[in-house]
């Protein structure tokens, strides 16, 4: 092999060098965050409590692949998954989910082969939930292309550039080719290096095209909805809850609907002797959500739905379903106090809720150990270490999420393989009223969601009488 000057194939030698460790570093850098993040939902689809994670997609078309959590209650069996395009039929495009007794993570892997809107389909043999999600336009930013056809320029010249100091019979084409190539690497350098305080290509998230976000209605006033709720229920038997949104201007089903606190609809049912449940019923159709409920006693059931339609922000609206059956069992008896306590799955819980007095921000806690051990192996449920629900004399909910912990916060928090919370999980809250609240505290182990019931006196504030 024969070289040029000692300056050319130095040049070539430190080329090669730097670009092979910075072209190493590129595709980090050059394809971070665009392309969308794992969607979770959790879906009470007939006698199963599920979280339906959407794995983010990495190109399309490309694989989706789809983990369904089951939790502890919930029993095994097969559910058949499909996906597509929003308004169309899987068509093929489907697979089984074979979830295990006792909670854990089973999955599938489907296709998808254009960015937009598109329709999951959970299907138990009864019911076939239909859950919306977006596969985004994998949007490459001006400072990308800069990165990546820097380097590709920058190999190339290279390349070129040890062709001609090999072969070539002049000095110069080589030093001319050794210098694009730096000065290539040095502007595909550069863009990745300041790429950090440019912002992301927008992308709209309803569509996942490229292009601002564009809302449907003002971000201040939640649009009008209309919760209808419609049930056969027997005290002591299974039976489905349907529910009905319907936009309060148009009358139209509404049915945009976006995934909030890892759900699209949060239902409190508040039954006639003081019982509780927090689940999440599926979505069937256009504005059409189900549910199935077992009451323990005949009478009227308040139901508390939690949504956020696109662009409207957070809302709560309520409805009533009665149960047909015996009332005796719906005389409340009472949760007890703060303190200790034993939870169904044998572990302790120590509940701090003390010296509450109305408009006072307060912290709640709840500290939960087993044979006297600390427990440490909380899972997120619904992203967040805790969730804490209200009731009292006025008769509405509160849904409190606890406060971020290490990694367990409410934003990029793990799903719930990560078992790493507790023992403590604290809310912030301040009660409106003063008189007795219910509090419910909910914390998921072992894919078993604990809920602890807990009575409260809250004394009257300072303004009270004023
Ligand atoms: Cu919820």
């Amino acid at each position: 092999m024969r070289f040029g000057t000692r300056t050319t194939r130095g040049l070539v030698v430190a080329t090669a060098v730097v670009a092979g460790l910075l072209a190493g570093a590129a595709p980090a850098s050059a394809h971070g965050g665009v392309v969308g993040a794992d969607l979770r939902i959790a879906a009470s689809l007939g006698d199963r409590e599920l979280t339906v994670v959407i794995r983010r997609v990495g190109q399309v078309p490309g694989p989706l692949r789809v983990d369904v959590v089951n939790h502890a209650e919930s029993p095994g069996g097969v559910l058949r998954i499909g996906a597509a395009p929003w308004g169309g039929a899987p068509a093929g495009n489907e697979t089984d989910v074979r979830l295990t007794d006792g909670g854990g993570f089973a999955g599938g892997v489907l296709q998808v082969d254009r960015a937009g809107s598109w329709e999951l389909s959970v299907a138990d043999g009864r019911e076939t939930a239909r859950l919306p999600f977006v596969v985004p336009q994998d949007v490459m930013a001006p400072w990308e292309w800069t990165v990546s056809g820097g380097y590709t320029a920058a190999g190339t010249l290279l390349l070129a550039a040890l062709a001609a100091a090999a072969f070539g019979r002049r000095a110069w084409p080589p030093t001319a080719l050794g210098a694009g190539a730096v000065a290539a690497v040095v502007v595909a350098t550069t863009a990745a290096l300041l790429s950090a305080g440019i912002p992301e290509p927008e992308t709209d998230p309803l569509t996942g095209l490229p292009g601002p976000a564009r809302p449907v209605a003002a971000p201040v006033a939640p649009p009008h909805v209309n919760l209808l709720a419609s049930a056969e229920l027997t005290a002591g038997r299974r039976g489905p809850v349907d529910l009905r949104l319907v936009d309060g201007a148009t009358g139209r089903p509404a049915d945009d609907l976006v995934v909030h606190h890892d759900a699209l609809l949060h239902l409190m049912v508040l039954g006639p002797g003081g019982q509780f449940a927090h689940v999440h019923p599926v979505r069937l159709g256009p504005g059409h959500y189900r549910v199935w409920l077992t009451p323990a006693a005949g009478g009227t059931h308040r139901l508390f739905a939690e949504i956020e339609r696109r662009g409207g922000g957070v809302q709560v609206v309520s409805a009533a379903v009665a149960a047909s059956g015996p009332a005796v069992a719906g005389v409340d008896s009472g949760a007890p106090g703060p303190g200790d306590r034993i939870l169904a799955d044998g572990t302790a819980a120590h509940v701090q809720a003390t010296g509450l007095v109305a408009g006072e921000p307060t912290v709640l806690g709840i500290e939960l150990s087993r044979d006297g051990r600390p427990v440490r192996d909380l899972q997120p449920w619904l992203g967040m270490a805790g969730h804490l629900v209200t009731t009292g004399p006025d008769g509405g909910v509160g849904h409190v999420h606890a406060l971020p912990v290490g990694a367990m916060g409410s934003g990029n928090a793990p799903d719930e393989s990560v078992a790493t919370g507790g023992p403590r999980v604290e809310f912030v809250y301040t009660f409106a009223t003063p008189g007795r609240h219910r509090l419910w505290f909910q914390v998921e182990r072992d894919y078993r969601v604990l809920t602890v019931p807990v009575d409260v006196d809250v004394a009257a504030g300072p303004e009270a009488g004023s």
